[in-house]
């Protein structure tokens, strides 16, 4: 049954707010996750709001919004440049993804320049610090009410 946005965290995100402010900036992963939920309430959305340091852990999250999400959002942290085997499961979910990156990744190193999540993101936002998660879902709900009008129209 499909009810929720999945919003994943990849690896360090759990040290959001506690070094590198001067690129991460001041909020925790726990400030995101409640401005998350409030601005995902608001369009009447749940969410599953997710880190890990595990590249396992979160292709079996990826999985689990085969079956549960609405889409995914998702900030892969430095797998983002690496991994083919998060690429290959975010092929297999068919709702929107999101790419999120808190800093402009482009502005940074050359290795952070290739993304292979972006083969398959519909959208990527970087360099919106963490308002990129809450710009993310607001272009999730935006979308849910297109399809729903759509969906209401041909009914
Ligand atoms: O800008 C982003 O959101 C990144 O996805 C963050 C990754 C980095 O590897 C990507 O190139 C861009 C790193 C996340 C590490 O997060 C930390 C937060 C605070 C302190 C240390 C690490």
């Amino acid at each position: 049954m499909t009810s929720a946005v999945f919003v994943l965290n990849g690896p360090n995100l759990n040290l959001l707010g506690k070094r590198q402010p001067h690129i991460y900036g001041h909020e925790t992963l726990a400030d995101v996750e409640e401005r998350c939920r409030g601005q995902a309430a608001h369009h009447g959305l749940d969410i599953r709001f997710h880190q890990s340091n595990m590249e396992g852990q979160i292709i079996d999250w990826i999985h689990e919004a085969r079956d549960h999400g609405l889409a995914i959002v998702i900030n892969p942290g430095a797998f983002t440049h690496t991994s083919v085997a998060i690429l290959d499961a975010l092929n297999a979910f068919d709702g929107p993804v999101f790419e999120v990156h808190i800093s402009n990744v482009h502005k940074r190193e050359s290795f952070r320049h290739h993304s292979y999540v972006s083969l398959r993101a519909d959208g990527v936002i970087a360099g919106f610090g963490t308002q990129g998660y809450l710009l993310a879902i607001e272009r999730v709900a935006s979308l849910i009410k297109v399809a729903a009008a759509e969906a209401d129209a041909v009914s």
